[in-house]
């Protein structure tokens, strides 16, 4: 005999609409920015393919992803930098910059928790170090107040169980199913969950086909919760994200899913300091309305009007959007405070003046990893500085050796053959102007410059 889930009512539908929960075609439920994701199981493989066209009318979409560094792998901006590796790489993780001020325990990972936390039978660590404890509760199990089924049974304390007994012509409450045939009423999170809670452990069987109509399906697992029991104090799912984002507001002008934002006017981003990915793009934000962050990995201030750009402490940077704004002139070493940065737009602003020099950037880098560069190798050679500096390096010792070439040539050839390959206006070749003209042209059509 199996076990009969209860089923889903128009009520759950109400409770949940008006919120951050989407349908799946299974018929479980998760939160709109993990519609698009795997672990989550919303969908068919190949609905996930086209995950956000087929999603587009069910909710206000933010499609940008963080994509893993070595697979085409992608992952919504909410799972980047929370201590668990989604990444097969690990890409996701290993990058962050971390809390070095932790007042509770610091777990391996360096995740920091709440002292009370420490060994109270949840893992508040991802990697579980806060229970690898020498002692272990057991639950307060009073077997003289035991009743007799048919009774509800609950885990409702940290470390209580409860009990509350029913009439024969009961059944069970919505959030529960009964054990077959006539056993407890338990949790719908205890099915599937791993664990036998069924004397017959009938609430562990059939788990593969499992879809928990009507629940939150909690992810990367077969463990379903009911709505009460999302944002309930009290974590059900294996990855916690029945609690998930519980407190998080979004600001006015913001459409917020999960620790994305898309905002279209100024806000007080001091207020949102989980924040992993704000398109601020035509807000009118300037660098100065930016708080420091350890946590923000995507941004963007394109269309902000932007002139000057003011220093900003946002160590785990990876995109840096500030295209269309009006940059005239721009120091590449102002790029060196983004230790982890990766794409850098600048198009369409009217740069005339973009300076360098390689000397002092390999003189800081080399400050700044000096005897720890074997740590660090990977992030600065995929990094945007890196790149940048070996590409003025190789364009200025290209320009060099261009330059001496043709002076070379002009001087054997007849005078005038050479001008006639020029462009109008260059009469002789003077390295001035050759230096000049071709790097103009290489950051034009490097970067998009209108000037
Ligand atoms: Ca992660
Ligand atoms: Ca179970
Ligand atoms: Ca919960």
């Amino acid at each position: 005999m199996s076990v009969v889930m209860p089923l889903m009512n128009k009520n759950y539908l109400t409770k949940i609409n008006n919120s951050n929960y989407v349908w799946c075609p299974d018929g479980h439920f998760t939160f709109d920015f993990l519609s698009c994701d795997e672990s989550s199981k919303c969908g068919s493989q190949s609905f996930l393919l086209n995950c956000e066209t087929s999603m587009a009318g069910k909710r206000s979409v933010i499609t940008a992803m963080f994509m893993c560094l070595h697979s085409s792998q992608t992952l919504h901006f909410s799972l980047v930098c929370d201590f668990r590796p989604d990444c097969l790489d690990g890409s996701d993780e290993n990058f962050c910059s971390r809390d070095y001020n932790c007042t509770g325990f610091t777990c391996l990972n360096g995740q920091c928790v709440d002292s009370h936390k420490l060994c109270d039978v949840n893992r508040d660590c991802w990697d579980g170090s806060d229970e690898d404890c020498v002692v272990f509760r057991t639950w307060n199990i009073n077997l003289t107040s035991f009743a007799y089924p048919p009774a509800v049974i609950d885990f409702d304390q940290q470390t209580d169980v409860t009990y509350k007994e029913l009439n024969s012509s009961d059944s069970c409450p919505e959030m529960h199913f009964r054990c077959p045939p006539e056993g407890y009423c338990l949790p719908v999170y205890v099915r599937c969950n791993g664990v036998y809670d069924c004397p017959y452990h009938e609430d562990e069987e059939d788990c593969a086909s499992y879809t928990c109509p009507g629940f939150y399906r909690c992810r990367a697992s077969t463990v379903c919760v009911h709505v009460d029991h999302m944002c309930d104090g009290r974590p059900q799912c294996p990855q916690h994200d029945d609690e998930l984002f519980c407190e998080l507001s979004c600001p006015q002008g913001c459409v917020c899913q999960g620790l994305a934002f898309v905002c279209s006017e100024k806000f007080n981003m001091q207020k949102f300091p989980a924040m992993r990915y704000l398109d601020a793009s035509g807000s009118g934000m300037t660098t100065r309305d930016l708080s420091p962050s350890i946590n923000l990995v995507w941004l963007s201030l394109a269309a902000c009007k932007l002139q000057i750009l003011s220093n900003m402490s946002l160590p785990s940077l990876q995109t840096l959007d500030l295209s269309d704004n009006l940059i005239r002139s721009l120091d590449m070493s102002y790029f060196m405070q983004f230790k982890n940065l990766r794409v850098l737009r600048l198009a369409g602003n009217p740069l005339q003046s973009l300076f360098t020099s390689n000397v002092p950037v390999i003189g800081i880098v080399d400050e700044v990893y000096r005897d720890r560069y074997v740590w660090h190798e990977q992030s600065w050679t995929s990094g945007y500085l890196c790149q940048i500096v070996g590409f003025l390096y190789f364009l200025s010792s290209e320009v060099s050796i261009l330059t001496l070439l043709l002076m070379t040539i002009e001087r054997l050839l007849p005078k005038g053959y050479v001008s006639c390959v020029l462009p109008a206006g260059f009469t002789s070749l003077e390295p001035e102007h050759c230096t000049a003209h071709s790097f103009a042209h290489a950051f034009r059509s490097l970067y998009g410059a209108q000037g």
